[in-house]
């Protein structure tokens, strides 16, 4: 069979994209060639609805397998006792923790979009914001941290059923200690998206918010440095308190729950390719030379958060815990929007994005968000870092004038030429 030219080109096309720009992008990352290996396997033929041994297709013994080393790995990463590895992304493992704890009406308190919060947790756009009624929490006006005291104050002023925490965009720590007992006064289920920060947490560079949090989900592809897709983890099963009751009038456990709330709730087959290469994935963050590399992400981002100061640049709530950092552009007069065009330009990939308080519609936004887990991949260490921030500073501050973007961009190539695009 001929190669289908338009698409292989247009891969290709990508690829050079991908090794000549630098990549800021904070949710992205390069995986390893295995992991690139396993994803565009032959698994891909293969339909294995249902779990390990209960499945409804015969021919699953190789899969059931792949699943179980999937299921392991993870486990062990994060020192969680149950985990369900088929959620297809970040926010189908959101709707099955959703599906498998609440009904439709239910209240649920998550962190406000436009304060770095995600779809997925409560925006009215979302399923999220149709199927629950939501409220929110953001982040105090002067410090640009997480406000628990209003948090509490709305839990305690609108009960939830479940609170959400987890970011897209917020650049430190959660205290899970301070919000399980915001939770336990009211008595609801604490889910954390960890999805940006898990490699960091694997690697016990972040507080651990397992014991403290009910459910946690995360995708694989941002920090954890996987193929995309999600996951939802465990560390302490419990009845869900509010009904889905067995036929015995026994109240169900949560894991039975969010599998069933997985497959068939939201999902039909699961994608086992994907899933051996979440596998892979695992196994290479639970190597040291993981550990290396996310403590260099880390090391990365607070480097690049202090050259950015260092150039009259405002960082939301002064700096980063993480691997990321969101950069309000008001102080320059440049919107989210022109920053993230004329850094296209230059090769230089970020995005715009709303900033606390913004005035600014999330088209435009006043800012930008960086994170440094995909440059780190390619090999940068803190000291390449100041000249990646002189660059982005040269392209905003000329940022209509094409001269000194092609300028930046020929910088840009030269700054990664030579650097590996996969990370094994
Ligand atoms: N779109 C992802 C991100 O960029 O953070 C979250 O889903």
């Amino acid at each position: 069979m001929a190669q289908d030219k338009a698409i292989f080109d247009l891969i290709h096309l990508e690829k050079e994209r991908q090794l000549h720009g630098i990549e800021l992008i904070a949710s992205e990352n390069f995986v390893s060639q295995q992991v690139l290996d396993a994803m565009g396997s032959i698994l891909t033929n293969k339909y294995a609805e249902g779990l390990p041994h209960k499945r409804y297709y015969g021919g699953c013994q190789v899969v059931d397998q792949v699943e179980e080393l999937a299921i392991e790995r993870l486990k062990k990463l994060f020192g969680a006792a149950w985990a369900n590895v088929q959620p297809h992304s970040g926010s189908q493992a959101n709707a099955a923790v959703m599906l498998a704890c609440l009904n439709p009406g239910d209240k649920i308190l998550g962190f406000d979009l436009s304060h770095g919060g995600h779809l997925t947790h409560g925006s009215p756009v979302n399923f999220s914001g149709k199927l629950y009624k939501t409220s929110f929490y953001g982040v105090n006006r002067e410090t640009g941290r997480i406000d628990y005291d209003a948090m509490e104050k709305v839990a305690l002023q609108e009960k939830p059923k479940m609170i959400i925490c987890g970011a897209s965009a917020y650049s430190r720590d959660w205290d899970y200690a301070c919000i399980r007992q915001i939770a336990d006064q009211v008595g609801a289920i604490i889910l954390a998206d960890i999805s940006h920060p898990a490699g960091l947490i694997a690697t016990k560079l972040l507080n651990d918010p397992f014991d403290y949090c009910h459910i946690i989900t995360t995708t694989t592809h941002k920090t954890l440095r996987g193929p995309r897709g999600g996951v939802i983890m465990m560390r302490h099963d419990f009845e869900n308190p509010w009904g889905h009751k067995t036929p015995k009038g026994e109240l169900k456990m949560m894991t039975t729950l969010l599998d069933g709330a997985v497959f068939p709730g939201t999902q039909g087959g699961p994608l086992e390719h994907v899933i051996a290469a979440k596998a892979v994935a695992f196994g290479e963050a639970s190597e040291a030379a993981f550990t290396t590399y996310a403590k260099q992400v880390q090391a990365n981002a607070r480097v690049m958060a202090a050259e950015f100061l260092k150039r009259g640049y405002t960082i939301v709530s002064g700096g980063t815990d993480n691997h990321c950092m969101l950069i309000d552009l008001r102080s320059k007069n440049i919107t989210g929007k022109d920053a993230e065009n004329a850094l296209v330009k230059a090769d230089i990939t970020v995005n715009k994005n709303m900033v606390p308080f913004d005035d600014k519609s999330p088209f435009v936004t006043s800012g930008f968000r960086v994170g440094t887990a995909a440059i780190t991949t390619r090999g940068i260490n803190e000291n390449a870092i100041a000249g990646i921030v002189d660059l982005i500073d040269k392209a905003l501050m000329n940022k209509d004038n094409e001269t000194v973007l092609a300028e930046v961009k020929r910088d840009v190539q030269k700054a990664v030429h030579g650097l590996p695009l996969f990370a094994w």
